[in-house]
């Protein structure tokens, strides 16, 4: 009898929640990248009851790659948790039975012994519970750390836990959730087919690929981050690593704030955040004009060659007054003479013969093309369309004129492959668009012709 009781009592202690007085209990909003739960509104602690299922399963790395990644909640990063700080967490993490690993769950929210991941260590089909107190405001990072701990990392196991301050987080217009990470494969940068994980690059930290939200292009295209001119954008930015550090930057804008680390120092007009393996920072910034604003990690031939880029996509009036677009583009002699002025009234030099148009075209490709469609024309798969042996150029040389002349925008269809981004309108002269548009016309691969000024005068309007 008296045994029985103090059986009961043990039991009762062990169900006995974190808090002696009880709390409302709620179920969590989980989100998969780039989305984030809304802002948490409730001024008074809550037990917050989190369900995350761990899944192996393949998925697109790049367009013909695949690979077998792990993840929680099926999204590499893993659900975006949303808590505010002083509530109970009551986690429970299911592994799925088609798992062939266990996996477990370390948060770097948690204050306690590995940060939860002996009390969530779950095997295949197994579901685990587990208690714990947000105590610390922050963005966190969350990670299995099931042995060998790098490799379930590498493999996707990572994502955020946001415990908001008791007061919240100054509103903004838009948040998303951008986490970026390096992966280790059999086959170099691009290689079709599914691609096993190696060990060995993971070992000496040789990456095949550095992405941002678990696949190259997760955040191109159609799957761009949006905005509006006059908005304030939030960024939760993580880094699952396992290895690199990331430089994160936004190119063509500087974060008004950047609370550093992911924590409450707030730093003021940064280009570029460090964001350490395991750690995180979030960045916010207003939008004041108009184009396309490209997320890399500034280590850049990760962004160019490994797929460490992404894009928000800004929509709005354009404010000259902030950004004026090119202005002039005057010739400039180093010896000391007179700048002359590249405008329609005086071209420089004019073209005396085909060829020569050519060469004065490669000019003006290097300068002013270049950077987005790439030195041998290949473009930017999702973000910028090639030059080379493009379908569209060679179809409707008109049509090529007026996008050099006027921009554009909106869907088109390049060799087959949708681009949906934004071409700024080029401040060139009637000669120098013929001139580019020949030379691209007789090089890489495309069906040669050429193009007159008098042709380019035609479709001004
Ligand atoms: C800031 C980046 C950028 C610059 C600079 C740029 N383009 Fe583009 N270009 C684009 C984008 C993006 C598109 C596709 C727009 C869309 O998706 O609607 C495009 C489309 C085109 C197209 C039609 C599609 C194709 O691939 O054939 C041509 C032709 C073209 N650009 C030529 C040029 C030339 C010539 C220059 C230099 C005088 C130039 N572009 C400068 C970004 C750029
Ligand atoms: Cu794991």
């Amino acid at each position: 009898m008296k045994l029985a009781m103090l059986v009961g009592v043990a039991a009762a202690v062990l169900a006995v929640p974190l808090n002696a007085k009880s709390l409302p209990v709620e179920k969590a909003t989980l989100t998969a990248p780039p989305m984030v739960p809304p802002p948490i509104t409730r001024n008074y602690p809550a037990k917050v009851q989190i369900h995350l299922e761990t899944q192996e399963k393949v998925g697109r790395m790049a367009d013909g790659v695949e690979y077998v990644f792990w993840s929680f909640g099926g999204s590499v990063p893993g659900s975006f948790i949303r808590v505010r700080e002083g509530d109970e967490v009551e986690f429970t993490l299911s592994n799925h039975p088609s798992s062939k690993m266990p996996h477990n769950i370390d948060l770097h929210a948690v204050t306690g012994p590995g940060g939860g991941a002996v009390s969530s260590f779950t095997s295949p089909g197994h579901s685990s519970t587990f208690s714990f107190q947000v105590i610390n405001p922050g963005l966190y990072v969350y990670h299995c750390a099931t042995a060998p701990v790098g490799m379930h990392v590498a493999n996707g196991m990572y994502g955020l836990i946001l415990v908001e301050p008791k007061d919240g987080l100054p509103k903004v217009d838009r948040e998303y959730y951008v986490v970026q990470g390096d992966f280790y494969t059999k086959g170099a940068y691009g290689e079709a087919g599914v691609q096993p994980f190696d060990m060995e690059k993971a070992i000496k930290e040789q990456p095949d690929y550095v992405v941002f939200n678990g696949a190259v292009g997760s955040l191109t295209g159609d799957k761009a981050l949006t905005a509006k001119v006059g908005e304030t954008v939030r960024l939760y930015v993580g880094n699952g690593g396992p290895n690199l550090v990331s430089s994160f930057h936004v190119i063509g804008e500087i974060f008004d704030n950047v609370y550093v680390e992911g924590g409450d120092l707030v730093n003021h007009n940064v280009q570029t955040t460090l964001v350490p393996a395991g750690g995180s920072a979030i960045v916010d910034f207003k939008l004041d004009v108009p184009g396309n604003f490209i997320l890399v990690d500034h280590s850049i031939f990760r962004a160019f060659n490994k797929g460490a880029l992404g894009i928000l996509k800004v929509e709005g009036k354009e404010d000259k007054g902030i950004y004026s677009g090119k202005q002039k583009d005057s010739v400039y002699l180093p010896e000391g003479s007179a700048v002359q002025s590249v405008g329609d009234a005086a071209p420089f030099v004019t073209a005396q013969n085909k060829a020569e148009k050519i060469r004065f075209g490669q000019r003006i490709y290097e300068a002013n093309c270049q950077a987005c469609h790439q030195a041998k024309g290949e473009g930017i798969k999702g973000a910028f369309p090639p030059v080379a042996k493009s379908d569209y150029l060679n179809a409707d040389h008109d049509r090529a004129i007026r996008v050099i002349l006027n921009g554009l925008s909106g869907a088109v269809k390049v060799n087959g492959e949708t681009y949906n981004s934004v071409m700024p309108a080029m401040q060139l002269n009637d000669m120098d668009i013929a001139n580019v548009l020949t030379y691209l016309l007789n090089n890489f691969g495309n069906k040669g012709g050429e193009v007159t000024a008098e042709q380019v005068a035609n479709q001004r309007h």
